[in-house]
């Protein structure tokens, strides 16, 4: 491998580009990111970098060839982290053709980016694919030769992005490979995906900013690590002496409704679930309150529900450590932020409230 250690990130501005541009920065390597343009300047979870010497934000969209050729030609990057995307599965059903240009054309357009600017022999290509490939699962837990049943417009886009990366790697020689990622959550995380609604509103509930929890299906399972470790393999993937796809997960499963129960424990609250399917409800112990109840506004067409992977062969061949953070101390990390910031919220923050509200009548999934 080259030197020179320029990474190119692509989807820097989220949960696991803001952390793997800290990591890469700390590695001493010249970081740039592509940014979109947006009406409102949302850059939190990079606020922080921005303005450092090494770190440098470029205009670019995955859905734009010319501008991923643009960043690309100018940065001359030897390893890109391709992790832009439409990311969340539910919204892809409501915008399934946006989802697939970006998050299957768009791995394309990267590859092809690389190998028309001749910087194939220069470049290695990590590409952010995920355990949602497995989808209406075929065998438990799921490892790298788990056959793969797509359960949603984003899990077939992701799809192509995983085969497109192993015909590249095939036809071209290219070092690029894919990362099947479990879920990783954070305190940065989106606010509309579970792990984080539910610390949100565990906050919110405890410092009487908000009433009940609406959620979907909760005896949906998943393999739930902690964002931070998980960029960590991004880059061993990248530093491996062949390309080649990893699954990384914790190994560990647990269900929806356990990670509610574990963060409003957090908070001082012992829920006791009760009812089944649409009546099941989350009842405060203490009160008899009902603080969770399910909302079929929030099930999806087709859902994932049991997610669990088997991380041996990204243990054995990057060394890699599947259990640094426990769920416990995910969950409390999440939720110990999250009673920091609903304290810290007041009527300049007006907007992220609204949110809060669409999330728990549903307006917003
Ligand atoms: P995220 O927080 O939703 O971040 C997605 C990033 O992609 C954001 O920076 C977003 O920019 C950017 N993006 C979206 N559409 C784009 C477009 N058309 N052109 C350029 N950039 C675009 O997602 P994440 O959780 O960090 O996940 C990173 C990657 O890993 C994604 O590809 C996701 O599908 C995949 N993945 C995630 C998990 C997980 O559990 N987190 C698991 C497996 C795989 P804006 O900020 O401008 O919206
Ligand atoms: O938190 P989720 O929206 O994550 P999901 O669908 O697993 O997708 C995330 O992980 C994938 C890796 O497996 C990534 F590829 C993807 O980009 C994303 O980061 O939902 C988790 C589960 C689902 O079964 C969902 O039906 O939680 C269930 N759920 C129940 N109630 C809910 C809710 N999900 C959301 N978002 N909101 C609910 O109210």
């Amino acid at each position: 491998m080259e030197k020179r250690k320029v990474a190119l990130i692509t989807g820097v501005t989220g949960q696991d580009g803001s952390y793997l541009a800290e990591l890469l920065l700390e590695k001493g390597y010249d970081v740039h990111g592509t940014i979109r343009r947006s009406s409102v300047d949302f850059r939190e979870r990079i606020a922080h970098l921005e303005g450092k010497p090494n770190f440098h934000l470029h205009y670019a969209d995955l859905g734009d060839s010319m501008s991923i050729i643009g960043v690309i030609a100018k940065v001359k990057p030897t390893e890109i982290y391709n992790l832009a995307a439409q990311s969340h599965v539910q919204v892809s059903f409501d915008s399934p053709e946006f989802t697939a240009d970006v998050d299957a054309t768009g791995v394309l357009r990267v590859l092809e980016a690389v190998r028309l600017l001749g910087l194939t022999e220069t470049c290695r290509i990590y590409q952010a694919s995920t355990s949602e490939l497995y989808g209406k699962v075929e065998e438990v837990p799921q490892n790298e030769n788990t056959p793969f049943h797509p359960y949603s417009p984003y899990a077939v886009a992701k799809q192509y992005g995983f085969w497109i990366v192993k015909e590249y790697r095939e036809a071209y020689n290219m070092f690029c490979c894919s990362g099947i990622l479990f879920n990783h959550e954070s305190e940065r995380r989106g606010e509309t995906f579970v792990t984080r609604k539910i610390t949100l509103a565990a906050a919110r509930i405890k410092q009487g900013k908000q009433d009940k929890l609406y959620l979907g299906n909760l005896g949906s399972l998943r393999d739930w690590g902690y964002a931070k470790d998980y960029v960590e393999c991004m880059w061993l993937i990248l530093q491996n002496e062949k390309p080649e796809d990893f699954v990384i997960a914790t190994g560990i499963q647990h269900s929806v409704r356990e990670f509610c129960y574990h963060a409003f424990k957090r908070v001082g609250i012992e829920l006791e679930f009760h009812g089944e399917g649409i009546d099941e409800k989350g009842i405060d112990k203490a009160t008899g309150n009902v603080l969770v109840e399910v909302s079929p506004d929030f099930f999806r067409p087709t859902d994932v529900v049991n997610l669990w992977g088997d991380p041996t062969k990204a243990k054995a061949k990057l060394g890699w450590n599947p259990n640094k953070t426990s769920f416990e101390e995910l969950v409390n990390i999440m939720v110990d932020n999250d009673m920091a910031k609903v304290a810290a919220e007041d009527a300049s923050q007006k907007v992220r409230t609204n949110l809060a509200e669409y999330l728990e009548k549903g307006i917003v999934k």
